[in-house]
């Protein structure tokens, strides 16, 4: 493997002149031998009409041309669509901001319509002044905003028994990171004032299946957030228009939509939860349970199986994500050989507390193949387990909480296959 230099210095930029002169000779001689290039020296199309006007499109969508960056959901995997799960595209973004309308969706009654006339929030049970607000009543609060990553626990729970989807969308995609506005949930329990008792909250949704959950009160004093802008806009109706709670590095599953009450109680309300469900079975027969942090985990997003490399050897750009349900991702480390060596990659920017964060090796490819793959380690020190020592400890039963190295085997012609080695 060549030597990389590691930052884009002058080092990096003659080498890429270099190389531009050598592996670029082929696309070169490719265009002369064709003739002129008419993209260059014809007047094009759009270049003789005007374009659309200003009223053209009040709300925009993506350009056509990436109509294919959408949520795709599995039909095999639910019987239902409305209790179901899609997929974020994360094969086809880049940065850590996922927008809105292709982040991943997980419903267990489908998604319902509420507008904020309708909207009320309760807070009672162990609280010294039972409350309800109005969307109006949360306006008037002072507000946070904060970036955080939502992973569904079942996030690669499909991966467990081997390497089965064929995309990063597919494999990791039960993911989305927004930049969430709203009011910390400590605000609103002070305004009710918690009663030394409680202990717990219990939160509900308004939609059919009211996806019931507990937490600790520590956790709901914390970082917990009543969101009701994402990305700088309203939430969208399908992630609990017009409010839903934040719940930075924990289960999806507790991140509530369409929030509605909040309980006050002394202990886990478990009548009403879904204790069996969240729960990740040992080899012992013996379940894991209260699993709320989601472990360090990362991904290559490209090049991945729906993102092959088309342009051949030379300079190639390794990307993808890391994230931790513990604080922050501190380095990221890039095989090419199947977890043999490994590499430092760059973070693109300083990582943020319990938020995606996104990484790039710039490597010099020869054309062989590789077996790609990314290893996270955050700031308690935790590194990024292989499969088979997740599978070691936790065994086959689990879905949840799979946090294991994920490979690509990157093919001479650049196409990627979901593979696993040992
Ligand atoms: N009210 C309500 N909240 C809910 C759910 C639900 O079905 N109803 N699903 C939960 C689950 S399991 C996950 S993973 C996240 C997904 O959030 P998203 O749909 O915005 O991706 O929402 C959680 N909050
Ligand atoms: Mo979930």
């Amino acid at each position: 493997m060549s030597e990389e230099p590691k930052t884009p210095g002058t080092s990096r930029r003659a080498f890429l002149r270099g190389s531009a002169l050598a592996a670029g000779a082929l696309a070169a001689g490719r265009a002369s031998a064709a003739g002129p290039d008419p993209l260059i020296t014809e007047v094009q199309p759009w270049a003789q009409v005007f374009g659309d006007g200003v009223d053209a499109t009040p709300y925009g969508m993506p350009i056509r041309f990436e109509d294919h960056v959408v949520r795709r959901n599995v039909e095999w995997l639910t019987a239902d669509v409305t209790s179901s799960i899609n997929f974020t595209p994360i094969h086809a973004l880049e940065g850590t901001i996922t927008p809105q309308g292709c982040a991943f969706e997980r419903h267990h009654s489908g998604a319902i319509e509420m507008s904020k006339q309708d909207y009320r929030l309760m807070i009672n049970g162990l609280v010294d002044q039972p409350l309800v607000f109005t969307y109006a009543d949360l306006e008037r609060f002072p507000r946070t905003v904060q970036t955080n990553f939502c992973e569904c626990a079942a996030n690669s729970g499909m991966e467990w028994g081997g390497a089965q989807l064929q995309g990063a969308q597919f494999t990791h995609g039960m993911i989305h990171n927004m930049e969430y506005t709203g009011v910390s949930l400590r605000t609103l329990l002070d305004e009710a004032g918690v009663q030394p008792e409680g202990t717990w909250v219990y939160i509900e949704g308004a939609d059919a299946s009211s996806n019931g959950r507990s937490i600790p009160i520590q956790k709901a004093l914390d970082d917990v957030l009543v969101a009701f802008f994402a990305n700088g806009e309203a939430l969208r109706k399908e992630h609990g228009y017009p409010v839903r709670l934040v719940v930075p590095g924990w289960e999806g599953n507790l991140w509530v939509k369409w929030l509605r009450r909040i309980e006050v109680t002394n202990g886990p309300v478990e009548a009403r939860e879904e204790t069996s469900k969240y729960t990740d079975l040992m080899p012992d027969g013996r379940a894991r349970k209260w699993t709320w942090e989601m472990d360090a985990k990362s991904v290559i997003t490209s090049p991945s199986p729906q993102a092959p490399w088309r342009q051949g050897p030379g300079p190639m750009v390794i990307t993808g994500l890391a994230w931790t349900g513990r604080g922050k991702i501190t380095r990221v480390d890039v095989s090419l050989d199947g977890g043999k060596s490994w590499q430092e990659a760059r973070l693109a920017s300083e990582p943020q507390s319990m938020a995606l964060t996104r990484f790039h090796f710039d490597h010099v490819w020869d054309g062989s193949e590789m077996l790609l793959q990314s290893r996270a380690i955050d700031e308690t020190g935790y590194v990024q387990p292989t499969k088979d020592e997740l599978r070691e400890i936790r065994g086959l039963n689990s879905v949840y909480h799979n946090n294991g190295i994920q490979t690509w085997w990157v093919k001479p012609d650049g196409e990627a296959e979901n593979v696993e080695v040992s």
